[in-house]
């Protein structure tokens, strides 16, 4: 019998996916994955979120859910013998909120998930009551996706529901709470985004809780460092061939899992995904509140930021567009035939308002005359503002000395050059298709097996590929940071 399987779990907004490590030899031994749309069309929401409901409300069904891991785990045992895993753990879309009566049902059909942005005079209310504390005390502003003025806003429209509701948990909790057949604490990682989670105590805030809603704090499960054993598997699961009593880890939110499985729980590594939009993560030191993005507890100890980017992806493909030109001129011509700092230009591509900084309104912006330009000249203006525009909204004290990117875009090998020289550092490509799932299982083995992290960071998330920084670029590279800060500022 193999010792060292260990199962990951990833419930995200689309789909599930799952896999088993073998810690031992290093290898990935199975993957599976189930597709809410097309698996579980019964449920009926194709992209994972109900489509009928009012614009800015965005809910799934937790019953899908579950459903999801269930088939995952269905198609994962016909690949392994899963009776070999020694720990599981899991990753939840975070925010995502789920209400239990006291019979074991549900207190609100569906659950609110991270997408949804209803909330905004819920924010209102608690940044007016608490202001600056809000930021201080749980490392993010009033956050319309963020639960606690998520559940404000239930109690506010539908109080007696409310008031049948025995527990509230996140996506995270709630599916560990099935797996374990109990309900299982919140880890600090997925706690953090909440706006209730003081990060300086590690504990739930009552003052913030007991605004938030009447008798929160009973309603709310434990906090718990996210390597503490949730329990014992349910006997349910043997079905899958997975052994009851088999331990459980607590489960986190998805960006603390990423840190994990992208090999960068610890400090010095910073993560960049590209996406529709862009995010930024980095483990830190310590906690200290940032002015723009939000701290979360790295589940590997300690502390994360994350600041994510709107105008991402579907800026760069704008630009794209309008130079009329294709993707592979895209990711090379930035490099081949432009230079360096680019005579100065800056264009920052806020097709979208923009969460960083915030900008309320579509509003593109440049110190240029694109028409002038050419279509070189704008590709490398947008990357080169881009990377400005992470390093800006890095804060100096966690100037990272790596990189790691990932995403569709990081094929670009033009932006990989940029982000290294104006970060100087070094960059590394990684492929991470499935990095929540694979930072669950690393979780799983650490907290049941005492594999330490850097031992499953050398095993499972190795670089593809590497760029160093043009050392001789680095006092450029300042001064543009320091034009790029006077621009923002106008
Ligand atoms: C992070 C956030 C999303 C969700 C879903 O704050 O809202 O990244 O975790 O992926």
């Amino acid at each position: 019998m193999n010792q060292s399987y260990f199962l990951g779990i990833d419930a995200s907004t689309q789909g599930v996916k799952a896999l088993v490590i073998d810690a031992d030899n290093a290898e990935i031994v199975a993957e599976a994955a189930v597709n809410f749309g097309k698996d579980l069309p019964q449920f009926g929401a194709p992209n994972g979120y109900i489509e009928t409901l009012a614009p800015a409300e965005f809910h799934a069904d937790p019953r899908m859910w579950v459903a999801g891991c269930e088939l995952c785990l269905k198609r994962l045992a016909s690949q392994c013998d899963l009776a070999q895993v020694r720990g599981v753990s899991g990753s939840g879309q975070q925010h995502g909120s789920v209400y239990l009566d006291d019979n074991g049902g549900f207190s609100r059909d569906t659950s609110p998930i991270w997408m949804d942005n209803s909330t905004g005079t819920e924010c209102a209310e608690l940044e007016a009551k608490f202001g600056v504390l809000i930021r201080e005390a749980t490392g993010s502003p009033a956050t319309e996706r963020f639960t606690g003025p998520q559940i404000r806003r239930f109690y506010k429209t539908d109080s007696n529901s409310y008031a049948r509701t025995r527990v509230i948990h996140l996506v995270s909790s709630f599916l560990c709470s099935k797996f374990i057949g109990a309900d299982a604490p919140i880890d600090f990682g997925d706690g953090a985004g909440m706006n209730l989670l003081d990060l300086r105590t590690m504990k739930w805030n009552a003052e913030i809780a007991a605004f938030t809603a009447p008798d929160l704090l009973a309603k709310l499960p434990p906090v718990a460092p996210s390597d503490t054993i949730a329990g014992g598997l349910a006997a349910e699961f043997e079905k899958y061939g997975l052994k009851a009593g088999t331990p459980v880890v607590v489960w986190s939110g998805d960006n603390p899992n990423s840190l994990v499985g992208v090999g960068a729980s610890s400090p010095g590594t910073a993560v960049i995904s590209l996406g529709t939009s862009d995010t930024v993560f980095a483990a830190l030191e310590s906690y200290a509140p940032q002015r723009y993005g939000h701290i979360f507890g790295n589940p590997a100890g300690g502390f994360m930021s994350l600041v994510c980017f709107t105008n991402g992806s579907l800026a760069r493909e704008k630009v794209r567009e309008e130079c009329g030109v294709d993707w592979a001129y895209f990711d090379n011509a930035a490099l081949a035939e432009t230079e360096f700092g680019n005579g100065g230009k800056i264009f920052l591509p806020w097709y979208q308002p923009e969460t960083t900084p915030l900008v309320s309104e579509a509003r593109p912006r440049a110190n240029f005359d694109a028409s002038a330009a050419t279509p070189a000249e704008r590709i490398r203006a947008v990357l080169e503002t881009q990377a400005l525009t992470m390093r800006h909204h890095t804060p100096a004290r966690e100037r990272p000395r790596v990189i790691r990117v990932t995403g569709g875009a990081s094929r670009s090998n033009g932006f990989l050059r940029i982000l290294a020289d104006v970060f100087q550092a070094r960059v590394e490509t990684i492929s991470a298709p499935n990095s929540a799932a694979l930072g669950a299982a690393m979780r799983a083995a650490n907290a049941v097996a005492h594999i330490p992290f850097a031992e499953l960071n050398a095993r499972f998330c190795r670089p593809v590929a590497t760029i160093e920084p043009n050392a001789a670029l680095a006092a450029q590279a300042d001064k543009m940071l320091a034009a790029f800060g006077d621009f923002v500022k106008i």
